[in-house]
């Protein structure tokens, strides 16, 4: 009953067939979105694959849920990626799970299945229920499994028993629904993929600028003279950002890329929507590549701001931006003479590059008039990302580059909605005045105080304080740091429960009993009794607009996100709770007449989000120059720069996502940019550092980290590769090499995972 899937191993068992090539330099083109296409056309068929294919990222069509990239106002018929089209193919496999599976299958033989193969096995398409004491899962009616969360839920002495996580797929009414719901049922705990994600950002952001989201849009990118691209990977993870990168540098803009990898797609890029990206080498990108050792971008951050404060010393009045200092910024005299001092010794141990390297991207900085910088998980996840994202800040604000055309701040998120879910309410620590409303608009009174976010959630569940856990969408066990500690601690729980379009781990590691709630994908037609029903999402720029379902479900029987809520609200709260959940069932709009009134920049949301296109969110900064900070201005901040020791023999290792895999999820063995084929047991180390270590590429090792006064943790049997990383650092996949990540070792301030700097070392086998 399960489905064979070629290529794959039991899990931790070495890929056989691993072959390791050259790397690449270009991305994308046509190629590439031919090889996406045809997978697609294998599985679908024609006829299905037309109807998705020409409805991705459309006005009246769906949002491709495989990042958050905006949509540019003129859109080319086919407006996806090659890994946009693997995301979508992925979802709306006709495959399903058969009945019998889970019979066949136990828990047990399932947890020794890797995510590939579990991903592989088709849409759930059926509830299905673990009882106490059980290793089968059984379906069950829908009736059955709202009966068991129900009662486990009524059943906890206190709300704050139970958490309640969200992936960042979940749409704006359907995430809007549920922190309502978790809030009317008593508790802020709502960790959510953000928490392992852009969490740092928002702090960051939210302190110095008043707003932890990006103050540009889309086409501020052609506007600008130069754009900084810092620990990001657009090539596999953002394609269609090169779009917008080629577009700058048409404009006569440059861009430099910060990386300790020389990513494909930062270094040349061939567009698949122009002739000239058929044939030829594809427009160079980074005009400037810096390889910057792993965590080295404080350091590098301070050093061209210093540099910049030199140049003005050198020329008063003629590099900083004193109108816009003076009348917006706070913390400038104090951040200055901090940034003066910084010393360029520690600069260069902590960033592995030279003065030339760091002199010039100073003077490119204060040559440019507009400056964007973007930046994505190489920054967020570091021990230090919050202090690193403050000095983006600091060196944008002392040229005045925030709030003007073609010039801002930029991260760009990942999940296709997990800004759009911030918006609506899903945070364990909501402000007051957002808490307010929800309270206001729905006669009750939230409660206040804050929840767990996603690491705390896991310490609670050690400390056995959680004993009901519900994920709508993702993969947590898969995700978060600490892989055994996390499975054990979740394991130790009463309940856990899954919303899910497709099987992954959290699905096998469950608590003592446990439900998968099976859903509609963004893909698929949600018919309710008012009709055909459309959802919401917001980009990275704030951007929010409609998405239609384009095919008809896999199955029928599956109930939508919202369907799913509503009833589990019903389920828990008592169908004569004041609110009305079937309402929201019914007819969505029910649920954002809701929104128009709590969410600020969403007051005609009926209107503005019929509108094609969608509308944008205020943005403060962006629009007015205006920082709902503390100070009331914009803040300079002051970092104390600290950056990774790495003691003799060990390496930084970050981990990160292949060409073929959408975080957990695993598309594909395949690699192409990085030469890896058909295998994931690999880590990528410079030939130096390999030589230096008396490793040979091929040879097999163990991975280890060390934590103080924990035993070692260990990524068993992985193969070298000699690959051109920064000297020192290091590189292998998530999720595999998330049990190397312990669960303490997370960001200051924002919690976040540390996922880009383990200190590691290679034990030959
Ligand atoms: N196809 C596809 N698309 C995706 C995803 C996916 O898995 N697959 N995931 C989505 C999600 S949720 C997210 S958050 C985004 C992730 O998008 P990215 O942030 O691009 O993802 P990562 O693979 O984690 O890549 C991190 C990049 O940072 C670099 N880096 C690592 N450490 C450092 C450092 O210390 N300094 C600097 N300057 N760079 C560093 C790495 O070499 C790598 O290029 O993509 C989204 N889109
Ligand atoms: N070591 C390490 N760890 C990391 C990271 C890293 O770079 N390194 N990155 C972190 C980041 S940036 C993120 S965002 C998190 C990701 O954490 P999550 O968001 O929890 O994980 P995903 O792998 O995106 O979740 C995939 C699952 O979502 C379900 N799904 C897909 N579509 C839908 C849908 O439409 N509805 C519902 N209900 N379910 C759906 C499917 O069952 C699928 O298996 O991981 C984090 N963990
Ligand atoms: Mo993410």
């Amino acid at each position: 009953m399960s489905r064979k899937v070629p290529g794959d191993v039991p899990r931790g068992v070495p890929w056989p067939e691993l072959e390791v090539h050259e790397p690449k330099q270009v991305a994308v083109g046509v190629p590439a979105i031919l090889h996406a296409m045809e997978p697609a056309l294998r599985e679908l068929g024609p006829v299905r694959t037309a109807r998705l294919m020409t409805a991705i990222n459309q006005k009246d069509g769906f949002d491709c849920m495989s990042c958050a990239w905006p949509d540019p106002g003129h859109r080319n018929t086919l407006e996806f990626c090659e890994n946009g089209a693997k995301a979508v193919t992925w979802e709306a496999t006709p495959r399903t799970v058969p009945s019998g599976f889970w019979a066949e299958n136990s828990l047990t033989s399932l947890a020794g299945r890797t995510e590939y193969w579990l991903g592989q096995q088709g849409r759930l398409v059926e509830p299905v229920y673990k009882p106490v004491g059980e290793d089968h899962y059984r379906p069950v009616s829908w009736a059955e499994a709202f009966e068991v969360v129900g009662a486990a839920l009524r059943g906890l002495a206190d709300p704050d028993r139970a958490a309640f996580y969200t992936s960042g797929r979940t749409a704006n009414e359907t995430a809007f629904l549920y922190g309502l719901f978790v809030r009317s049922y008593g508790t802020n705990n709502l960790p959510d993929c953000s928490n392992m994600c852009h969490e740092s950002t928002g702090t960051a952001l939210g302190q110095t600028l008043g707003i932890g989201k990006s103050t540009i849009t889309y086409d501020d990118f052609a506007r600008a003279d130069l754009v900084i691209v810092m620990g990001q990977n657009p090539g596999t993870n953002h394609p269609r950002m090169l779009t917008a990168l080629e577009e700058c540098k048409r404009a006569g803009g440059s861009v430099v890329a910060v990386n300790p990898l020389p990513e494909a797609g930062l270094i040349r890029y061939k567009n698949p929507q122009r002739p000239r990206g058929v044939v030829g080498r594809g427009t160079p990108i980074a005009d400037a590549f810096l390889q910057i050792r792993s965590g080295g971008d404080m350091a590098l951050l301070q050093a061209v701001s210093k540099r910049v404060l030199a140049a003005e010393d050198a020329a008063p009045g003629t590099v900083l931006d004193h109108e816009f200092i003076e009348a917006h910024v706070s913390g400038f005299a104090g951040t200055a003479e901090h940034l003066r001092a910084v010393d360029d010794e520690e600069v260069l141990r902590a960033t592995g590059l030279t003065l030339e390297e760091i002199d010039d991207l100073a003077a490119r900085y204060v040559a440019a008039d507009r400056v964007i910088i973007t930046w994505a998980m190489g920054l967020t996840q570091q021990r230090k990302a919050v202090d690193t994202i403050r000095e983006i800040v600091n060196l944008l604000l002392l040229r005045g580059n925030i709030g003007r055309p073609g010039a801002g701040a930029s991260p760009i998120r990942g999940h296709s909605n997990v800004q759009g879910d911030r918006t609506m309410g899903i945070w364990e620590r909501m402000p007051d005045a957002f808490l307010d409303r929800l309270g206001a608009e729905f006669g009750f009174d939230p409660p206040r105080r804050p929840g767990f976010d996603a690491v705390a959630t896991v310490q609670a569940m050690q400390r056995g304080e959680i004993e009901v856990f519900f994920a709508l969408g993702g993969n947590f066990v898969g995700a978060i740091s600490d892989t055994l500690a996390a499975e054990a601690a979740m394991r130790g729980t009463r309940l856990s429960v899954q919303v899910s379009t497709k099987l992954n781990r959290s699905h096998v590691v469950t608590g003592e009993a446990a439900l998968i709630l099976p859903t509609l994908g963004r893909t698929e037609i949600d018919l309710q009794a008012s009709g055909p029903q459309f959802v919401s999402v917001e980009d990275s720029v704030c951007a929010v607009h409609a998405s239609h379902g384009a095919v008809p479900p896999v199955a029928p029987g599956l109930l939508s996100e919202v369907a799913i809520v509503s009833r589990l609200a019903r389920a828990v709260l008592g169908a004569d709770h004041p609110v009305d959940w079937a309402g929201f069932e019914a007819d969505y709009d029910r649920i954002r007449t809701h929104i128009a009134h709590v969410v600020p920049g969403f007051e005609n949301f009926h209107e503005d989000v019929r509108r094609a296109g969608g509308f944008v969110l205020p943005n403060g900064p962006r629009d007015s120059r205006t920082f709902a900070t503390v100070t009331g201005r914009a803040m300079m901040t002051v970092n104390e720069l600290e950056h990774l020791e790495c003691p003799p023999g060990r390496l930084i290792l970050q981990t990160l996502r292949s060409h073929d895999q959408f975080n957990t999820t695993i598309y594909g063995l395949n690699d192409r940019y990085r030469g890896v084929r058909r295998g994931r047991d690999v880590v990528f180390v410079n030939p130096h550092d390999l030589r230096a270590l008396g490793l040979e590429p091929g040879q097999r090792v163990d991975v280890v980290s060390e934590w103080p006064g924990e035993p070692d943790r260990v990524l068993p049997d992985q193969r070298l590769v000699e690959y051109p990383t920064a000297r020192g650092c290091a590189a292998a996949y998530y999720p595999e090499a998330n049990v190397l990540v312990p669960l303490a070792s997370a960001a200051l301030e924002s919690n976040t995972p540390v996922s880009k700097a383990i200190v590691v070392r290679l034990v030959p086998r």
